[in-house]
């Protein structure tokens, strides 16, 4: 039976938008996922980490039959694939794929924490993520509904353009 899985898109070097987008296409081509729908892209400022350019992010709804880890590992391929520099912890990077939600799953090991832990603090998650599901599984089972955001909380994150293509990985249309 395959899980509905949610994944957090970021990228904040070269051509953004491009690198979403590819990063998107490399996920459809992935075996054992299928990409059902984007969010739409915001640009927002960086949280955390050095000065640095503001992101492109984007949450893309998946199924897939993997299991969590293989999910995390098809994530780091793609980043890898995407040569993403990770010289800088916390800096900038080409793509960066962050499995958000597995099913509804709390999944607590050493590589792999979902849903991942710090979704309902970081309005770039949370923003596009609430687009894809209103009420979307969060670290220690709380509900958006009794989120207490900060006054500023969704500040830094405006709306940059359409949702991102999705094109079914090369398998052919169902007959
Ligand atoms: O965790 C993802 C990488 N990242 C981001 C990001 O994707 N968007 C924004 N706005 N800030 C970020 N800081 C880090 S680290």
């Amino acid at each position: 039976m395959a899980v509905r899985a949610f994944l957090g898109l970021g990228s904040n070097l070269g051509d953004r938008l491009e690198s979403l987008q590819r990063a998107v296409d490399l996920l459809a081509a992935a075996p054992g996922i299928r990409v059902v729908r984007s969010s739409r892209v915001y640009e927002t400022d960086p949280m955390g980490g050095p000065p640095q350019p503001d992101f492109l992010n984007a949450v893309v709804e998946v199924e897939t039959d993997l299991t969590p880890m293989e999910l995390l590992r098809a994530c780091h391929g793609i980043e890898d694939e995407m040569k993403r520099t990770r010289s800088v912890r916390w800096g900038p990077r080409t793509v960066d794929l962050d499995v958000l939600t597995y099913g509804s799953e709390q999944i607590d090991e050493d590589d792999l924490t979902v849903p991942h832990p710090r979704t309902h603090e970081r309005a770039f998650v949370l923003v596009p993520l609430l687009e894809l599901d209103p009420d979307p599984p969060l670290p220690g089972g709380r509900r958006v509904a009794t989120l207490r955001l900060e006054p500023n909380a969704l500040q830094g994150v405006r709306l940059y353009g359409h949702p991102l293509s999705i094109s079914n990985g090369g398998r052919g249309s169902d007959p």
